[in-house]
């Protein structure tokens, strides 16, 4: 018998469709006074174990990992680092959702307000007693407008690069079809567009990486205002409408006046399902003082459901040839 080496404890969860796996006992723990401190010693010392526990054969491409930690703000009632096949997120709109849903399915919170400590800020949830959750995430901004970049199979791209947690590049005439049937297509036009912003070296502000792309079309459906496609780093697709994106669509919106604060703004995602979105004007007490931000910068709430789906223990070997994951093609 091969000797044990992990045992990591976790819960699945899917937000619209969109998976979460929170890792809730059995990691190691991670030294450092502040959240973005325990990131980097995350990425430093325990990447393998970010590969084990999201690769197959324990996982797959599409899912998020969420490890919880302990709050270092005394406001939160817990850390959360989030990372997937490739590295580290920000912020993840759905994976807060899957946390709080995942939290209570463990009855270690009940329904109303509860504060997370993500290394891109502090976000509000609240859990309601319908089973939805609202996400007040971080300050976000439309950052460049309509930003013009050349991609090769698909010639000139407009896009807004805007934060919501994560940087975006969102694109309204691209010429796709944002159908469930018709990911492969979406998938490739997304890597294409996210290739021409590496080569023209077109970047989020001070050269933050632009990790997702976000294709936007009508809805057939008459309650929804929009729908989109997204690519997450690693290639890929959310199932989800992508809380962070959805965040970095309201500031873009708001930046143009095309949404009010307080108005109801519906995003489908690309399997159907979708999140609610709304927006406040950030005040200066909301901001990193630190900081300058744009005129515009909001505070976006989004509210979903999240569902969980397994709750249960991975276990790492030591004689297994791929305890630390089979890398991602
Ligand atoms: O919901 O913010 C989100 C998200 C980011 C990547 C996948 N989902």
């Amino acid at each position: 018998m091969s000797s044990t080496l992990f045992n990591f404890k976790i819960i699945d969860s899917h937000t619209g469709g969109e998976p979460t796996r929170m890792v809730c006992d059995g990691f190691p723990t991670l030294v450092g006074d502040t959240i973005q401190d325990k990131l980097q010693y995350f990425k430093q010392n325990f990447d393998h174990l970010r590969q084990s526990i999201i690769l197959e054969p324990r996982g797959n491409d599409v899912l998020v990992g969420a490890l919880l930690v302990p709050a270092t703000n005394p406001q939160a009632t817990a850390g959360v680092i989030f990372f997937n096949n490739t590295g580290y997120l920000g912020m993840c709109g759905h994976g807060t959702i899957g946390v709080i849903i995942s939290l209570a399915h463990q009855q270690k919170i009940t329904a109303g307000e509860h504060w997370l400590e993500t290394p891109v800020g502090l976000v509000k949830t609240t859990l309601h007693d319908d089973g939805s959750c609202s996400v007040q995430n971080v300050p976000s901004y439309r950052y460049k407008k309509q930003v013009a970049v050349q991609v090769p199979e698909l010639g000139l791209i407009r896009g807004d690069i805007a934060w919501g947690g994560n940087w975006f590049f969102l694109v309204s005439e691209h010429g796709q079809n944002i159908q469930a049937n018709n990911v492969t297509a979406l998938t490739q036009a997304c890597v294409q567009i996210k290739q021409a912003l590496v080569a023209a070296n077109i970047t989020g502000e001070n050269g933050g990486e632009i990790d997702h792309i976000e294709l936007f079309a009508d809805s057939t459906e008459e309650h929804m205002d929009s729908k989109n496609f997204v690519l997450c780093p690693g290639s890929a697709y959310d199932r989800s409408p992508c809380g962070t994106g959805t965040s970095a669509k309201l500031a873009c919106l708001a930046a143009d006046n095309n949404l009010a604060p307080e108005q109801l703004w519906q995003q489908q995602g690309v399997v159907g399902s979708s999140f609610t979105g709304s927006y406040q004007y950030a005040t200066s007490s909301q901001l990193d003082q630190t900081l300058a931000y744009p005129e515009h910068t909001i505070i976006p709430t989004i509210c979903g459901h999240a569902y969980v789906c397994a709750e249960t223990v991975l276990i790492v070997q030591e004689a297994d040839p791929f305890k630390w994951g089979i890398p991602s093609s």
